[in-house]
């Protein structure tokens, strides 16, 4: 059989009139919504781009780069908390839920981003972190003041006659969740760090709370939510014990308690249908019916959810395999096939970089291996979110040292590190390949100083490789990390069987390659991903039924009859007739 080779992606294969057609014709199980359809780009306001020169980022500055953002052809936007805030957690410890931090800007920049948002069509996500307020907050500060005071049931509180409360795992505190106060004799709970004590979701004033103040930002236009840290809002008040070693798997011991669902009903009839607007949990549960029961559209609950089980097995330099990589997404896409949907992701501000994780951030085969992580982002079922820097493959920061950490999970996870008396060093590697400082660098505009960033020194260090490594380079390079994001994009927009179409995992046991088909209707899709710095091939009879190749991150693809060789990190998507 002849060996040749395909030159050029053929991108004008694409036809969006037919995919219009497709697309009304879609969807026998999954209705149509545009937050299916969408593709989602993670802000993280301090990181994105500063014009006052304070060295944080803020909306004038998302505000000057709408155009870019447009560009990358995503359809909506999630920005990480910027609400009032004495900022232990960068934001997710709030002080007023209706006030604009000063470092941002204020609420006349907040609507004009809104609208810059809007005209270009893309909606705007907010992220609600109501799991639990800052200690700044006025109802804790009432909270506090008494046991009788009206707030005081807005939070969780042991009484210190009682005893020592049973332990419970905090996320960021070593010494546990509960944390004692003085003023009134009693210990408050704390499921992160000890400034950020839990809200009480029994209260039903609480909840009207919560419901008010999405009212309040959906009024101003937003059109989607992320309950940040959601899965926990819902507590066994009677604080029972749990058995020793619980900790590991705390989100099935705290998580998801079966009055959340009720809850949750109460806030869809009371924000989400009367705004139309969508909500995606931050977690989801511990097993599949628990994400079931989130986010079933007869329910009436939420509408999306995203699980960590991608982000947990990344945590650690170890590898993962590639088979068991492939095993977490299809087992998840299986769960929602007939019902439901999912949020794709493979990275976000609670992580280190992508390409550290998933890709390989060695400068040879940086561009192939996020251009291939993107690809894959882009081409499964369920909506993508993509965090801010990976469309130009920024990479993690090296931090070796606990002096330069400024995260409060860093900071907790290191005291509990000496408090075991684990060995240091080893912690430290781990921490500096893992931690969410990571990705928290400022964004990479540009060579010049501070990277593009802003005139005043960056609150974070800006990441040396940024020479290499920035927008301005990579817009002028058709062969660039971020050109080939574009153009993902835009074949996503324009292929309705990549959002709605089934999914089916092709030789799940091949070491390198993640192959897998997308079909709806009589469109089939066919996605071949090199994740190995090899030259390795696949031999599928798909192949034989070739169309068109509608993605490519290197100007070739060798194929001989039904066998293609991939070259390292190759991305290719096909079009089969
Ligand atoms: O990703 C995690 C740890 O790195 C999770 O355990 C994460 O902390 C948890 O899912 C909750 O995260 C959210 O709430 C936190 C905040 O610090 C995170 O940034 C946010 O995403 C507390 O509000």
């Amino acid at each position: 059989m002849k060996k040749w080779l395909w030159i050029c992606p053929l991108m004008a294969m694409l036809s969006s009139c037919a995919n219009v057609e497709k697309k009304q014709e879609v969807a026998s199980a999954f209705e149509r919504t545009w937050w299916k359809e969408g593709i989602l780009y993670q802000i993280y306001p301090q990181s994105f781009r500063d014009t006052d020169g304070d060295g944080f980022g803020d909306f004038k500055g998302v505000i000057e780069k709408l155009d870019y953002i447009e560009s990358l052809g995503i359809t909506m936007v999630w920005m990480n908390p910027f609400f009032q805030s004495p900022l232990v957690d960068n934001g997710y410890d709030v002080s007023d839920y209706r006030a604009i931090h000063p470092r941002y800007g204020n609420m006349e920049d907040f609507e004009e981003m809104l609208e810059g948002f809007h005209q270009r069509g893309i909606k705007f996500v907010l992220d609600v972190v109501v799991n639990h307020s800052s200690e700044a907050h006025e109802w804790f500060q009432q909270a506090q003041s008494s046991r009788t005071n009206p707030y005081r049931d807005y939070y969780h509180w042991w009484p210190a006659e009682k005893g020592v409360p049973p332990y419970r795992h905090s996320l960021f505190d070593p010494e546990g969740a509960w944390e004692y106060d003085a003023p009134t004799d009693a210990y408050y709970l704390h499921t992160f760090a000890e400034e950020q004590p839990d809200l009480n979701w029994e209260n039903p004033k609480l909840r009207q709370e919560v419901y008010d103040i999405m009212k309040f930002w959906a009024a101003k236009g937003v059109d989607g939510f992320r309950m940040d840290a959601f899965q926990f809002a819902s507590k066994d008040t009677t604080w029972p014990e749990f058995p020793e070693g619980h900790e590991k798997d705390f989100v099935k011991w705290y998580g998801m308690r079966p009055q959340l669902h009720t809850y949750l009903n109460e806030m869809y009839h009371e924000v989400i249908e009367k705004y139309n607007v969508f909500a995606v949990a931050e977690g989801a549960g511990s097993t599949f019916q628990d994400a079931h029961d989130l986010v079933d559209a007869d329910r009436n609950e939420l509408q999306m959810a995203y699980h960590f089980e991608t982000v947990d097995m990344s945590r650690t330099p170890e590898r993962y395999t590639l088979a068991e990589f492939k095993d977490v997404f299809t087992r998840w896409d299986q769960a929602f096939a007939e019902k439901g949907w999912i949020a794709i992701f493979l990275s976000n501000h609670d992580n280190a970089r992508l390409v550290n994780r998933f890709g390989n951030p060695n400068p040879k085969f940086r561009t192939p291996s996020t251009q291939m992580l993107n690809t894959f982002l882009l081409s499964m079922r369920g909506t993508p979110y993509t965090y801010y820097g990976d469309e130009i493959g920024m990479t993690n920061i090296d931090m070796p040292n606990i002096e330069d950490y400024v995260d409060v999970e860093a900071k907790g996870k290191y005291k509990a590190a000496l408090a075991k008396g684990e060995d240091i060093d080893a912690f430290m590697k781990v921490l500096n390949y893992s931690s969410r400082e990571n990705g928290r660098t400022p964004m990479q505009w540009n060579n010049s100083t501070n990277v593009g960033f802003g005139s005043g020194t960056p609150w974070k260090r800006v990441n040396e490789n940024y020479t290499q490594i920035n927008v301005s380079e990579q817009e002028v390079d058709p062969n660039s990390i971020l050109n080939h994001f574009r153009k993902m994009a835009q074949v996503r927009k324009e292929n309705a069987v990549l959002v709605y179409g089934d999914y089916t995992l092709l030789q799940a046991e091949h070491p390198d390659i993640y192959a897998f088909t997308r079909t709806l209707g009589d469109e089939k899709l066919l996605v071949l991903l090199n994740f190995s710095e090899e030259k390795t091939a696949i031999t599928l009879s798909e192949i034989d039924h070739f169309g068109a190749l509608l993605i490519n991150n290197y100007n070739s693809l060798e194929r001989e009859a039904n066998k293609v060789s991939l070259l390292p990190y190759q991305a290719v998507l096909l079009k089969l007739q």
